[in-house]
């Protein structure tokens, strides 16, 4: 009789890793390292939780959105921020953990969100820049995410990229007609862009040296591009665009590179990104209360969905 061959860690975790380099994808019944796990529950949960935040500085302007038109674009657009949320908390709930633990975490400062959240949306163009910037940005970090190596965030993100698309040209658009109105329409374009183009750059995290989380997540093609590989492309295909509608981009060091045939810029604040990460950046103390007040004032609203269910679902 033929002796059961006895899969040992190291095995499995040889034959996982030859899966993810035949370009397979992983399911959550799969077989994964406790690690992968992890980082996944890490990385998306920190999306989720910034989709959610994210809905914050743009829920400001509803209420003085210009026109009819221009608010209920900008309530579709907060409201698919929520149903992005709600995604890929679903789609990390495929790990093994419960959605509740995750908003615990973040509620408790345990998980991050987005640094780009922390930033105050002072005017309309505001608006404007964050479709254009924020989400130009989210779509190209989100695009190489599509094809990561783990099946329910790389389908949540196909959805999610499509809607991405949308908010973009929605904000590119309110820029473009700014920059067609009066100079004081134009100026505050200008102020908004000066104010939010670093910020987005930061995005992407830190530069791939002072990355400790990349190596483990590329070898995993969970990220299949670098942070800087990404906020470059980000940055080639957004310059034509600031120039096609007369925007200038806050960094004097901006010029396309003949020999690289990319733009090249200048240095990030590093620690303006640190400070930010680490909770004391414009906002983020306001962002914690808004999360921790609409936790306790929506209790009896969970409390009454989970009594209807019992009674009606069980
Ligand atoms: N902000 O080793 P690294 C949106 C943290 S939502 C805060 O490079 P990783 C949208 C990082 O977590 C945008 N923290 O990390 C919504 C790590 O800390 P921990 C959110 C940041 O994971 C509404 C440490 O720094 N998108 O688009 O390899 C409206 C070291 O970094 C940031 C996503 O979350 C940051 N910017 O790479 C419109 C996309 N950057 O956890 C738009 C999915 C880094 O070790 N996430 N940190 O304590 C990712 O692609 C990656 O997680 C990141 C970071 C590129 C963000």
């Amino acid at each position: 009789m033929e002796a059961t061959k006895i899969f040992t860690e190291s095995d499995r975790e040889e034959q996982f890793l030859a899966r993810i380099d035949a370009g397979e994808i992983i399911e959550p019944k799969d077989w994964m390292p406790e690690k992968y796990r992890k980082q996944l529950i890490r990385m998306m949960s920190q999306h989720a939780h910034s989709e959610i935040v994210g809905m914050l500085p743009e829920g400001n302007w509803i209420t003085r959105a210009p026109s009819l038109a221009r608010k209920a674009s900008l309530i579709a657009k907060v409201q698919d921020e929520a149903g992005h949320g709600l995604y890929i908390y679903s789609a990390t709930e495929t790990l093994g953990i419960d959605r509740q633990e995750l908003v615990d975490q973040f509620l408790h400062g345990k998980a991050k969100y987005s640094s780009i959240f922390n930033y105050p949306t002072l005017n309309w163009a505001d608006i404007g820049a964050i479709g254009w910037l924020v989400d130009g940005a989210a779509i190209v970090n989100q695009t190489a995410l599509a094809k990561c190596s783990y099946g329910p965030y790389a389908r949540a993100m196909v959805r999610i990229c499509k809607e991405e698309n949308f908010h973009h040209k929605q904000g590119y658009q309110i820029l473009a007609i700014m920059m067609q109105g009066s100079a004081e329409q134009r100026q505050m374009v200008q102020d908004a862009i000066n104010r939010f183009w670093w910020p987005s750059l930061m995005m992407f995290g830190p530069s791939d040296t002072d990355s400790p989380n990349s190596a483990e997540l590329m070898r995993w093609k969970v990220k299949l591009y670098s942070n800087d590989e990404l906020r470059q492309r980000f940055i080639d295909r957004t310059v034509p665009q600031a120039e096609a509608i007369g925007i200038k981009l806050p960094d004097d060091k901006l010029k396309f590179n003949e020999t690289t045939r990319h733009y090249d810029w200048g240095e990030i604040n590093w620690d303006e990104f640190k400070q930010v990460v680490s909770g004391n950046g414009p906002c983020n103390k306001q962002r914690m209360k808004a999360r921790k007040d609409a936790e306790v004032n929506g209790h009896w609203v969970r409390e009454a969905a989970s009594a209807y269910a019992a009674k009606h679902y069980n």
